[in-house]
């Protein structure tokens, strides 16, 4: 099953590693054929190689549209070998075989991400690059098929290991890259056209993406992961620049989205804030006058949880904020950028990943989101709800004050990133006690007073930090009984969205006991 590579075929839009790859070619005895520009590129580096149009008899014609779409280049990646009828009709027409094809397709998702015009998006569909690299690919029997630069150095050394030759194994596995690769593009492809006309249910064929990262293991080390990008610009995880640290996980991944989408609800020009993540639910959270006084409060919030932790911030890392967030445990850190003192805070611990995006997330924008199921994916419009541009209705007969209204937003914001069931406690633009992921409103309601509590006794206070607090639930309080957790533990205020059949009741008991309600109309379920 070893093919001795006699001739290759090169076509390829990022010409980065090729003068490389052609020379080691070139010194393995196998003859060059290439397009235009590449063969100009290799030609120039003064390396023997023919061109495309000496093999096909034909020129390039409408502005390289149509330049490898001939059955010369076809027959010679699709023949089988040792077919009788194959061999013959390569004879009758002059077809020589292809045993290598290095092909990288023109850049439409940076063309795309570039926000390039319409028309020059249009250009930058590659029609014969994908024909050439399926070919190749399904008659990987004979034709190595290589689409990624990060794959030549690995061609290479193959053929010198074998004489000159691949081995099946090698080309199986370059074939199913390479059908990723276009079932990715096409994709892509697929994406803008949705997303130009604002078509929105079949954006989820942007959901091919291409693989960025093959993690050692998935959700648990038993498991499979891999990160596949989609070309998305949004700044976050897959944009993101690591400064340093040991790679991300597929648990880090999850974490540090979650967390970065949260502070992305807080503008930087208004506040600092912070977000500390565990299992993608926030263990704390607060707004503050630095970053630094920001991050005390989120972590005084749950600090057991906190330890290894991901850590989120909504401004450049300073220094003061870095030498308290290396005090405990971390994970990750994410935040837009780093002043280079931060950086070498964080370089003392060597494993901790620093991860810079240059910007935040705007929770305002579209975009489709996706979840699989068995034999399928759900897909959705993210929830890019935010408090500051609802209708708040005051339902009770005392209306918040100004700092409980203040306290209010910021707990409804919050509450929109805890998985559901949730309800948040918040104090001077600070949780106080989150209760997540529960089956029932009510236990999140007990869950998040207990919390509340714990971290009075880990702060050593005398007074419960939830007297005095806000609650704020991402769905209608069913019954009265949640709310009344939430008096019982000390909380003054409510944010909600109502709609439910016993909303009178609820503000009834509200009512009853002194507490300000807001319906906010919009609900944030999270699973
Ligand atoms: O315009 S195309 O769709 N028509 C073709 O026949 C064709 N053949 C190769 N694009 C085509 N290609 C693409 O050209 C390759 O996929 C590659 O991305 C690029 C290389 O062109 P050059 O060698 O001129 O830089």
């Amino acid at each position: 099953d070893l093919v001795k590579a006699r001739r290759a075929l090169l076509s390829v839009s990022d010409k980065s590693g090729l003068i490389e790859l052609a020379r080691a070619l070139d010194a393995a005895g196998v003859e060059l054929v290439s397009t235009g520009g590449t063969a100009k590129a290799i030609a120039q580096a003064g390396i023997a190689v023919k061109d495309v149009s000496d093999i096909t008899g034909f020129p390039e014609i409408m502005d390289g549209r149509v330049k490898t779409l001939h059955p010369t280049v076809h027959g010679g990646l699709l023949a089988i070998r040792d077919d009788a009828e194959h061999r013959e009709a390569m004879e009758t027409h002059g077809i020589g075989a292809i045993d290598i094809a290095v092909i990288n397709l023109y850049p439409f998702e940076e063309v795309r991400a570039g926000g390039g015009d319409y028309a020059s998006i249009v250009e930058n569909i590659d029609i014969g690059g994908p024909a050439m690299v399926r070919a190749s690919a399904k008659n990987h029997a004979y034709v190595a098929i290589v689409t990624d630069p990060a794959d030549y150095a690995c061609l290479t050394e193959t053929l010198s290991q074998n004489d000159g030759a691949t081995p099946y194994r090698f080309r199986q596995e370059l074939a199913a890259k390479a059908y990723a690769r276009t079932a990715a593009y096409d994709a892509a492809i697929s994406g803008w056209f949705a997303e130009a006309l604002d078509i929105e249910a079949p954006t989820w064929r942007a959901f091919g993406g291409r693989l960025e990262n093959v993690m050692r293991y998935g959700e648990n080390p038993h498991q499979k992961a891999g990160f596949y990008v989609n070309g998305d610009r949004r700044p976050g995880v897959a944009t993101a620049r690591q400064l340093q640290g040991k790679q991300l996980s597929y648990n880090n991944v999850n974490d540090t989205d979650a967390a970065f989408e949260l502070v992305g609800e807080f503008d930087a020009g208004r506040t600092a804030a912070v977000a500390i993540i565990k299992h993608a639910n926030p263990c704390g959270v607060a707004e503050g006058a630095t970053l630094k006084d920001a991050y005390l409060k989120a972590l005084a919030c749950d600090p057991v949880s906190a330890f290894g932790g991901i850590v989120a911030l909504n401004r450049l890392l300073d220094a003061e904020a870095a030498e308290e967030i290396v005090k405990t445990f971390t994970e990750v850190i994410i935040a837009p950028d780093a002043s280079p003192e931060a950086a070498e805070i964080v370089a003392a611990k060597k494993n901790l990943r620093l991860l810079v995006t240059g910007g935040l997330p705007d929770p305002r924008a579209g975009g489709m989101m996706a979840k699989s199921v068995a034999g399928g994916l759900l897909v959705q419009s993210r929830d890019n709800a935010v408090v500051d541009d609802l209708d708040l209705k005051v339902v009770t007969k005392r209306a918040p004050t100004d700092a409980e209204m203040a306290d209010l937003r910021f707990a409804f914001r919050v509450a929109k990133h805890v998985k559901s069931n949730a309800i948040v406690y918040a104090k001077k633009l600070a949780t106080v006690g989150i209760g997540a992921g529960q089956m029932s409103r009510v236990d999140s309601s007990r869950i998040a007073a207990r919390k509340a509590l714990d971290a009075t006794e880990a702060g050593g206070l005398t007074e419960s930090l939830a007297k005095g607090s806000v609650v704020a639930s991402d769905a209608f309080f069913p019954f009265a009984d949640g709310l009344l957790a939430a008096v019982e533990a000390g909380a003054t205020a409510v944010i909600q969205p109502g709609g439910s059949m016993r909303d009178d009741g609820v503000v009834k008991a509200a009512d009853e006991h002194g507490i300000a309600m807001v319906f906010t109309g919009v609900r944030h379920f999270r699973h």
